[in-house]
């Protein structure tokens, strides 16, 4: 272990820590750039011993703080099977990080005792990157905290979204193809040419794209040639001249619920946005009274759980389908849901629990309404479906079991993926021949309003039932069901950030004014029974207290 605690030191000396304690969250670690050097090396000596701990299986680690302004960066470790690291490491990782530079030898040394790898083991870290101006630098840090581990590797594959390199991790450790551009592309060209569009229909291949100026854009041209005729992509917001995120990408488009500002969108035209690695999308269009309209994750899950269920109808093979969502799935998408006797599970906020959770049925569609989803084939219904379309007959056209078949490779199965969400929306749409405002028009959505309440520590609201009660304060919970009960159609509940330091609130009602008047309630009580800290939320005034005359 000297040797190996020598280059440690030598690498800590290049790498020193910044002030601060810094936690890896739901989304890894995340920071101004500035002070993301040594977190990037720690978590490269963190990779490579990961690897090592998985018997030499390739690991991955991203560069990227995704929606987050131009000037922040992150970093997050890609698992073995392509999802996000062991929730068991996070502690680790966390740890690793906060330890003085003198002590960090010793932690390496540490989790190698504790796991029992030794100076033999060999190890490989795949590492991807964003287009942040600070991600080349983070690169070296990364490379150098690998080296800093004997007998593991680290590969460096440029500039690719999230979603890309989890991929490549997962496709490598279960030798599958990894021609990523190339899998998404012949599938999708394969179930597009058994689904033609008849004369007159309301689909066609059209769609703009929002690159949110990241890596997102560059992915949308490589998919539009991955799909030859069957998809015609443009690009707005490609980074030739725009700022990362600023004012356009997923998380603009969803949190503001309008579209980019700086681009004159046709009326219906089908646009969607990326978000700043590319693992969201949202759809979005404005009609032809220049209303927004918005189809954010939940009617995306909706739209892709029927297309999956009409074709294992069609193909007469019976396995449950299941769509996960979160407390902030909005009412209207969850009542279609049980309309249409989908299985629903609600989990808390965070990809890493709709992904676990997407396990519990034999297809699983999970995603957050912000956009983050995918599709999940249990090894079941990877072998019914596989089966079901070698049993069809060979023709030029695909039967349902083919489809769905080839549908089912297009789905990124390690995490969220813009590029394949998109080609899932488009295929599903192209089967309903459906023009966007015929998908948008399925499901009305109910009015909502999203705030953020600042109190003294917000780890005071414990919460339960997948965040939609409150446990404590015990106070809040009885306040908020108060108000909830005078609004039609009314359901609000708050929960603590898990990435900026605020409460926050989430209320909807039958209209876009009863929702912001119940939002502003629960955020006046949240201050009040939570510890609110600086300026009180303004208590609405009554309603209708105009349109009393006497
Ligand atoms: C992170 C999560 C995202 C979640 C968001 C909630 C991942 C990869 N990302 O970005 O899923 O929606 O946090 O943020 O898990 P909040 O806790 O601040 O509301
Ligand atoms: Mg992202």
């Amino acid at each position: 272990m000297a040797e190996e605690g020598h280059s440690i030191d030598g690498l800590v000396q290049g790498y020193p820590k910044k002030d601060g304690t810094f936690e890896y969250g739901t989304a890894g670690f995340r920071k101004d750039a500035e002070v993301m050097d040594f977190i990037v090396m720690r978590m490269g000596l963190l990779a490579a011993l990961r690897s090592k701990v998985c018997g030499g299986e390739v690991v991955g680690l991203v560069i990227t703080a995704s929606h987050n302004p131009v000037k922040d960066n992150g970093v997050k470790l890609v698992d073995p099977d392509g999802g996000m690291m062991a929730e068991a490491w996070e502690e680790i990782a966390t740890h690793l990080v906060n330890v003085n530079d003198g002590d960090v030898a010793g932690a390496v040394g540490d989790i190698a005792k504790r796991f029992n790898v030794d100076d033999a083991a060999t190890g490989c870290v795949y590492i991807g990157r964003d287009t942040r101006p600070s991600s080349d630098r983070l690169l070296q840090a990364a490379m150098q905290g690998v080296s800093g581990i004997p007998n593991v590797s680290s590969q460096d594959f440029g500039v690719v979204s999230t979603p890309h390199l989890h991929f490549l991790v997962r496709a490598h450790n279960l030798k599958q193809s990894s021609d990523y551009w190339n899998v998404i592309g012949e599938n999708y060209q394969l179930v597009a040419k058994s689904l033609p569009i008849s004369d007159g229909s309301a689909y066609t291949g059209d769609v703009l794209v929002d690159g949110a100026n990241g890596v997102g854009a560059g992915c949308a041209v490589q998919l539009n040639k991955a799909c030859g005729d069957y998809l015609n992509l443009s690009v707005i917001n490609d980074g030739t001249t725009g700022v990362l995120n600023l004012d356009c990408g997923a998380d603009y488009v969803k949190s503001n619920q309008r579209e980019p500002p700086n681009h004159e969108f046709l009326p219906n035209q089908r646009c969607c946005s990326f978000d700043g690695d590319a693992d969201r999308i949202v759809y979005f269009s404005k009609d032809g009274d220049n209303v927004f309209h918005l189809l954010d994750g939940d009617k995306i899950a909706v739209l892709i759980a029927e297309f999956i269920m009409e074709l294992l109808e069609a193909a007469s093979l019976h396995l449950n389908v299941g769509v996960v969502q979160t407390a902030y799935a909005n009412g209207a998408a969850t009542n279609v849901l049980e309309e249409r006797k989908i299985p629903i599970a609600c989990t808390s906020t965070g990809v890493k629990h709709l992904h676990h959770k997407a396990k519990d049925f034999e297809i699983g569609v999970y995603f957050e309404a912000n956009g983050h989803g995918t599709v999940l084939y249990s090894d079941k219904a990877t072998k019914m479906i596989t089966d079901a379309k070698a049993a069809e007959s060979e023709t030029d056209s695909l039967g349902p079991a083919g489809q769905l078949y080839h549908y089912m490779q297009i789905s990124n199965q390690a995490v969220g993926d813009s590029c394949a969400d998109l080609c899932m929306v488009e295929l599903a749409l192209r089967k309903k021949q459906w023009s966007v405002q015929d998908w948008d028009g399925q499901c009305k959505f109910l009015p909502n309003r999203m705030l953020k309440v600042k109190v003294a520590d917000r780890r005071v609201i414990k919460t339960t039932n997948a965040e939609r009660q409150v446990t404590e304060p015990s106070d809040l919970q009885p306040a908020i069901d108060s108000l909830v009960a005078e609004y039609e159609q009314g359901r609000s509940f708050v929960r603590p950030s898990g990435t900026e330091d605020v409460v926050r609130v989430y209320a909807e009602a039958n209209t876009q004014v009863t929702a912001d008047h119940l939002a502003a309630r629960v955020a006046c009580a949240v201050f009040d029974n939570a510890g609110g800290s600086g300026q009180r939320p303004q208590e609405p005034s009554p309603l209708g207290a105009k349109r009393v005359k006497h």
